[in-house]
């Protein structure tokens, strides 16, 4: 017995250690302030580890992972594993699956990996991401990789901004244009006369739309894995394997290589049957797997153009003399707007409603392999079936219809069904994204049950974009592959278009599905997906209400010119509004005359709202109620009635001329001193700055600067 002792302890101690230490991999994430500086500016960014972005955390598919997180910051922050299938209490959500990480607190978070793939993880605090906090997940296969590479790069995009997120969102609800301002992409009638679309601008604002963008935001740059040039050295003819991850917070990215097309191996973490194409555009949140070959000698650029063609970085990958890719044809924004939010989509080849089919119900799409199924009655139908058939075009959409899933991905066929109709909302003035025209702090759940097929019908209503993005889940993206759908856990639904999708509910409790663009997250596109039949734990349960938060923004915009001034402070949230409003004149009146309105509103939807104050000027103080509606060709109106039973009617429009001037006008009537006008003119100078011209009908001509912030 004793002779076999120490063999026997041998055993036991191999057997110990494959099992606690070969499975179990650990890493400490520590994350911090750090001042970087991208653009020739300093900026207080978060960084992990010391980088930007974080870490790239390693797995073996069956890995036990236990990883720690420090805070060492001196605010609250979390971490989300994003596309890793793990226990609800493991997901990293603060307020849905975990607390927040606290200054100073340790998380250690361990789960089984029970995949493989590209992934990725980040803050979902506030904007931090916005700020740095990302990095990227790799888990090698059981079996090995299913496709061969001579080399494994992690490619992880994001975009850069040196303003405060903060301060970007309150810009975004101040309904300033300033960001399309400074990447060119304003709205003006000249630059659409140049066009020759002033038919279409017209158009436009007769159906009351505002001019948007395809991205909210000016960003100061572009990075790959933290930079806005990367070098990947490669050989002539090795096949070199880029995981990409898009952590951008609010950029779709055009991705080509100049050495010829890419081949998608992968999506979203999960290989997919082998698709050679062109140009790729990657929504935000997703993952791609592409190989790509060195065909010679040389430095060959494979550029991430964003969307808005506001910017894009590049990975050069090769060595020697440079080989550019070509360059992605910048947004028509004109002709855009009036096809409806899609660029992407050449309209006007299609514009024959003949060419459309008349059942949309069942609607059969050339190079599809099987009849999709499109919800009844709903006129996105033939915006769906146009996103599918201009997949070809210069700036396509995501490629979706070529992603085909390796084996089957049908769900069981046993199980109950449930649909789940979600309608992206949004009011783009305000800044506030929605989902059935409500945000989160008002209607926050998605119930459905464990053992349902649940399908989510995702009709956007919007001209944005919007990265879809379901926790602790893969669904099916029903895209005309049939059995073969290939699963994701991000989706893109295109402007006005409708969007499929369908998982096993077998999961528990609680998951947040959101809109990835971080700011519209923030504004409210987001829901629990929550498992009915099952209870939530007591902590959550607790925390769960600090969520559900309805923020309030001030902005203020004002002049101060030689005869008069005027502006408005503003106080609001998604359905209230407080305000004040002034008028102040002392040219051609014998002496000072203002007028002092304070009021609250309650808006109803982007068209109308209600308000209740009072009115103080140099002769009364009344009570005033009335409504604020806007007018076809977005003119704005105001009716209002007195505590004194005077009633007044005021309409006011604006229009921008060049990309810097524009005019406005204001006309009032009221029952007790008649009419009263103005018109002027504004040239932008910064940001918070422009010169201002008016003539009023009661003070005169004069002239000063208007402030916003
Ligand atoms: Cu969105």
């Amino acid at each position: 017995m004793k002779k076999y002792f120490p063999g026997f302890v041998a055993l036991i101690l191999i057997f110990c250690t494959s099992w606690a230490f070969a499975d179990e991999v650990e890493y400490e994430i520590n994350i911090d302030y750090k001042t970087v500086n991208l653009t020739g500016k300093n900026i207080k960014a978060m960084a992990l580890n010391g980088s930007i972005p974080g870490p790239t955390l390693r797995f073996r598919e069956g890995d036990f992972a236990k990883i720690s997180f420090h805070n060492a910051m001196d605010v609250a922050t979390s971490v989300h594993w994003h596309g890793i299938l793990l226990p609800y209490r493991q997901d990293g959500v603060p307020y849905v699956t975990n607390p927040p990480i606290e200054p100073g607190e340790t998380k250690i978070f361990q789960f089984p990996i029970k995949q493989s793939g590209t992934y990725w993880f980040h803050s979902h605090t506030g904007l931090q991401e916005q700020r740095g906090v990302y990095g990227s997940i790799v888990i090698t296969p059981k079996e090995g990789e299913r496709v061969s590479s001579d080399r494994d790069e992690v490619i992880v995009l994001s975009d850069w901004t040196n303003e405060d997120p903060d301060e970007v969102l309150r810009t975004l609800k101040s309904g300033s244009d300033y960001y399309s301002l400074k990447k060119g992409s304003m709205q003006n009638l000249l630059g659409a006369a140049k066009e020759g679309a002033l038919m279409d601008v017209l158009k436009r604002s007769l159906m009351r739309m505002p001019p948007m963008d395809i991205s909210d935001i000016a960003y100061d740059a572009f990075l790959a894995n933290g930079k806005i040039e990367t070098q990947i050295p490669a050989k002539a003819g090795e096949r070199v394997r880029l995981r990409f991850i898009n952590s951008a917070t609010a950029t779709y990215f055009y991705l080509q290589f100049a050495g010829g097309p890419v081949q998608i191996i992968s999506a979203d973490g999960i290989d997919v049957q082998p698709v050679n194409v062109d140009r790729l555009l990657m929504t935000i949140a997703e993952t791609y797997d592409l190989i790509v070959t060195v065909p010679e000698n040389g430095s060959y650029e494979l550029r991430a153009t964003a969307q808005d063609g506001s910017g894009h970085t590049s990975i050069f990958i090769g060595s020697g003399k440079r080989i550019f890719a070509p360059n992605v044809p910048k947004p028509d924004l004109y002709k855009m707007k009036m096809s409806m939010g899609h660029d992407e989509m050449k309209m006007k080849s299609m514009d024959s409603k003949k060419k459309m089919p008349m059942d949309h119900s069942k609607m059969e799409m050339k190079g599809m392999h099987s009849k999709m199924k499109m919800p009844k009655g709903n006129s996105m139908n033939k915006m769906m079936g146009m996103v599918s058939m201009n997949a070809g075009s210069e700036r396509p959409l995501s490629p979706y219809n070529k992603l085909r899933s390796i084996g089957k991905s049908t769900l069981p066929k046993k199980n109950p069904k449930r649909e789940v109709v979600l309608t992206l909302t949004g009011d783009m003035e305000r800044y506030i994204w929605s989902i059935n025209g409500e945000i989160i702090s008002a209607d926050n759940m998605i119930k459905i049950r464990h053992g349902e097929n649940v399908r989510f019908v995702l009709i956007n209503k919007t001209m944005m974009h919007h990265p879809m993005h379901l926790h602790g889940h893969f669904f099916r993206v029903i895209n005309g592959q049939g059995d073969y759908s290939p699963l994701k856990h991000t989706v893109d639904v295109p402007p006005l278009a409708t969007q499929i999708i369908e998982f096993e509910a077998n999961e528990y409790n609680g998951w947040f599905f959101h809109c990835h663009i971080l700011y519209h997250a923030k504004a409210g596109m987001a829901r629990i997906v929550s498992y009915e039949d099952k209870e939530l734990d007591m902590d959550l349960k607790k925390i769960r209400p600090k969520l559900y938060k309805d923020s309030w923004y001030p902005s203020i915009i004002g002049t101060a010119q030689s005869h008069m001034t005027d502006g408005v402070a503003v106080f609001s949230n998604s359905k209230n509004l407080l305000s004040t409003t002034w008028q102040v004149g002392w040219q051609n009146v014998d002496k000072t005359d203002y007028d002092v309105e304070l009021a609250y509103d309650r808006y109803f939807n982007r068209f109308l709202n209600v308000f209740t104050g009072i009115n103080i000027t140099n002769e009364y103080e009344r009570g005033i109620f009335g409504m604020r509606y806007l007018l076809p060709f977005n003119i704005d109106s105001v009716l209002r009635i007195d505590s004194e039973g005077e009633f007044r009617i005021e309409l006011a429009q604006g229009l921008q001329l060049s990309n810097r001037f524009g005019i406005f006008a204001d006309v009032e009537y009221d029952t007790e001193t008649k009419e009263e006008w103005l018109l002027g003119g504004k040239y932008t100078l910064t940001k918070n700055l422009s010169l201002t011209s008016q003539y009023h009908s009661d003070f005169g001509a004069g002239a000063g600067m208007e402030f916003r912030f």
